[in-house]
C-alpha cells in the first residue's frame, strides 16, 4: 500500500452573508504542513456567474458541460498559498452552499475542504424589487404580505395575496376562493412606457374650406369681369 506522505491543511471561507447581485469572493486556503515541497492541484465547482479565474470546461458529449475553476502550484514545506475565486450573484437567492474545495497532490493524496452556506440577503432599498429575486419570503424588508411579488406568501393578514388567486394548493385564510385572476404584477419597479403613437390628424378642413374660398373668390372676380364688359 503506498503511504500518502504529503500533509495539506485546505480550508475555505467567505462571508457569511452577502447581498443578491454583489460579487462573492471564496478564497480556499492550503497549508503544506508536512516535510517535502508539493505539486498541488486545487478543483472547485463553478457556481454563479464566474468573474475571475476563467473557469475551466469539462467536455462530456451528451451531458451538460460542468464548469470547474482549476488552479496548480507548488507549496513548499510550512508553506500557506490562497487560491481564490469571485462569482456575481446574479439572480441569487437564499442560502448558496459551496461544496467542498478538492486539493490533489502528485503521489496521490487527496484533500477536502470544509463546505459553505452563505446566506444572501437582499438588496433592501426600500423598492420591492421583484424583476430580481426579491419578494415576500426572501426580502419582508421591501415586500410586504399580501403583495404582488410571484410569491404566494398566505399570511393571515386581511389581504387575500393576489399570487394565491388561482391556485388550487392555495391556502391563505384571507382568501374566499372567488376572487378573481390577479392583474399584471404591479411593481415598485419603473415601468417603462411603450412610445405614444402620433395622434391621427383627422381630415384637413381647414385646407378644403380654403380651397372652396378660392374658387369662390375665382369665380365672382370672373363674373365681376363680364360684368364689366
Ligand atoms: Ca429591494
Ligand atoms: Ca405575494
Ligand atoms: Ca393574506
Amino acid at each position: 500500500m503506498a503511504l500518502c506522505s504529503a500533509q495539506l491543511t485546505v480550508v475555505q471561507s467567505a462571508p457569511a452573508t452577502i447581498t443578491t447581485g454583489a460579487d462573492l469572493r471564496v478564497d480556499i486556503t492550503i497549508t503544506n504542513t508536512g516535510t517535502s515541497s508539493e505539486e498541488v492541484l486545487v478543483e472547485q465547482g463553478v457556481g454563479y456567474e464566474p468573474i475571475e479565474p476563467k473557469p475551466h470546461f469539462v467536455d462530456i458529449p451528451g451531458y451538460v458541460t460542468p464548469k470547474h475553476y482549476y488552479w496548480e502550484a507548488t507549496i513548499g514545506p510550512g508553506e500557506t498559498k490562497v487560491f481564490y475565486f469571485i462569482e456575481r450573484l446574479t439572480g441569487g437567492r437564499g442560502h448558496y452552499y459551496i461544496p467542498a474545495a478538492t486539493a490533489y497532490v502528485l503521489d496521490g493524496g487527496e484533500y477536502k475542504s470544509n463546505t459553505l452556506s452563505i446566506k444572501i440577503t437582499c438588496n433592501a432599498n426600500g423598492v420591492c424589487e421583484i424583476y430580481d429575486a426579491e419578494d415576500y419570503r426572501l426580502c419582508p424588508e421591501d415586500c410586504p404580505s399580501g403583495g404582488t411579488d410571484f410569491y404566494c406568501d398566505e399570511m393571515p393578514d386581511g389581504i387575500c395575496d393576489p399570487d394565491c388567486i388561482g391556485k388550487v394548493e392555495s391556502v391563505d385564510p384571507d382568501c374566499t376562493g372567488n376572487e378573481t385572476a390577479p392583474h399584471a404584477p404591479t411593481s415598485s419597479v419603473p415601468v417603462q412606457m411603450a412610445p405614444k403613437p402620433p395622434e391621427d390628424p383627422g381630415f384637413p378642413w381647414f385646407l378644403a374650406i380654403g380651397a372652396v374660398l378660392v374658387v369662390l373668390v375665382a369665380i365672382g372676380a370672373y363674373a365681376f369681369a363680364m360684368k364689366k364688359r
